[in-house]
């Protein structure tokens, strides 16, 4: 029987490779990188999908760098991530949300020219009651990458403009993998049966706009006046029936993105009075999830400036959020300029 025409079946691992003959002046180094994060990811997701079997639910009794109880599904992925990727070579150091100072390259191993900045499980929230969560990263490089030295601070503080890569994880009802090297968005989804991260949508571009938004409303009181009067004015009803806009919100910023990068729209995490900063942070969380949404054709800004355009001043630097389609980034900025 004659095989048919089909989409050809192309693994996480094969199209990192295909990506790289596109650069003649690529090492491998990157390809070897991608390859152990994502075996960390495995061992990740596994963990999640057990979660409720185990006795890994519930609170250890260690607060992280922002006073936040860290769960224990928090402490696996951060330490797994850091295990999978101390002993490459490739990383000359990390930085995630977890670890209050850099992440050290181990001595006794070597340094390469790659940083890599995570959030390991995002949506701690969400954790105990099996709802959606992620993993976001980015990769940068050094600021001298002939260096073979401890990466510093500074190789941490560039601005997202600068990622070479990054993505991240959604552990929903499947397994997804959303990540860029600046060449467009690809999608891939995990089948566990055979432990691989499959192809399944190439160069995704978002709608232009869309009538849902995301946000956490119960912070209303404590917004400033312009933003209320955006929220006021998409819900309230209009002739052509463009609005009211419908809310949506999971409280795991991956899945409120993710969402928001299919079916189009909005997602906010303004400053308010009790976070004068905003909550998200810019380097583990802003900047690798506006590199995708202006990837695949919408925006992300603070309220002023393009997020990726920031230059940030401390690796725990937090950052107003407003993500997602275009027409919708426009509008609202209509609002806060007004
Ligand atoms: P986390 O990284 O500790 O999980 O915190 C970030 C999360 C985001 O995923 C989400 O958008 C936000 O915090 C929800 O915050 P709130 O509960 O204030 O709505
Ligand atoms: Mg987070």
């Amino acid at each position: 029987m004659a095989v048919q025409s089909s989409p050809k079946l192309i693994t996480i691992d094969r199209h990192i490779n295909e990506e790289q003959d596109l650069h003649p002046e690529a090492t491998g180094e990157f390809t070897f990188l991608l390859h152990d994060f994502t075996f960390a990811i495995r061992l990740i997701e596994r963990e999640i999908r057990r979660a409720g079997l185990t006795d890994i639910l519930g609170l250890t009794e260690n607060m992280n760098v922002h006073g936040e109880a860290v769960r224990k599904l928090d402490q696996f992925a951060y330490e797994v991530i850091y295990r999978a990727m101390d002993h490459n070579g490739n990383l000359c150091v990390m930085a995630c949300e977890e670890s209050k100072d850099l992440m050290k390259i181990p001595e006794r191993y070597p340094k390469g020219k790659y940083v890599l900045v995570f959030d390991p499980l995002d949506g701690s929230s969400n954790i105990d009651v099996n709802i959606t969560l992620g993993t976001i990263f980015g990769f940068y490089k050094r600021l001298d990458p002939t260096l073979r030295t401890d990466g510093t601070e500074e190789d941490v503080l560039q601005p997202g403009r600068k990622l070479v890569a990054a993505g991240y994880v959604l552990y929903g009802s499947s397994t997804v993998m959303v990540y860029t090297t600046g060449h467009g968005v690809n999608v891939f989804t995990y089948d566990p049966t055979v432990g691989e991260f499959l192809l399944t949508k190439r160069h995704l571009k978002m709608p232009k706009w869309n009538n849902q938004y995301s946000v956490n409303e119960g912070h209303y009181y404590k917004w400033d006046s312009k933003f209320q009067k955006y929220i006021d004015f998409i819900k309230t009803p209009s002739p052509d029936k463009k609005r009211p806009y419908s809310l949506r919100y999971v409280g795991t910023a991956v899945a409120d993105v993710h969402r928001v990068l299919h079916y189009g729209g909005i997602f906010m995490y303004p400053a308010d009075k009790s976070h004068p900063n905003g909550k998200l942070r810019l380097i583990y969380e802003a900047n690798p999830l506006s590199f995708v949404i202006e990837q695949a054709g919408g925006k992300a800004t603070n309220g002023e400036i393009d997020i990726l355009d920031i230059v940030p001043t401390s690796i725990h630097q937090r950052t107003p959020l407003f993500i997602g389609s275009e027409d919708n980034v426009n509008e609202l900025m209509e609002f806060l300029n007004s």
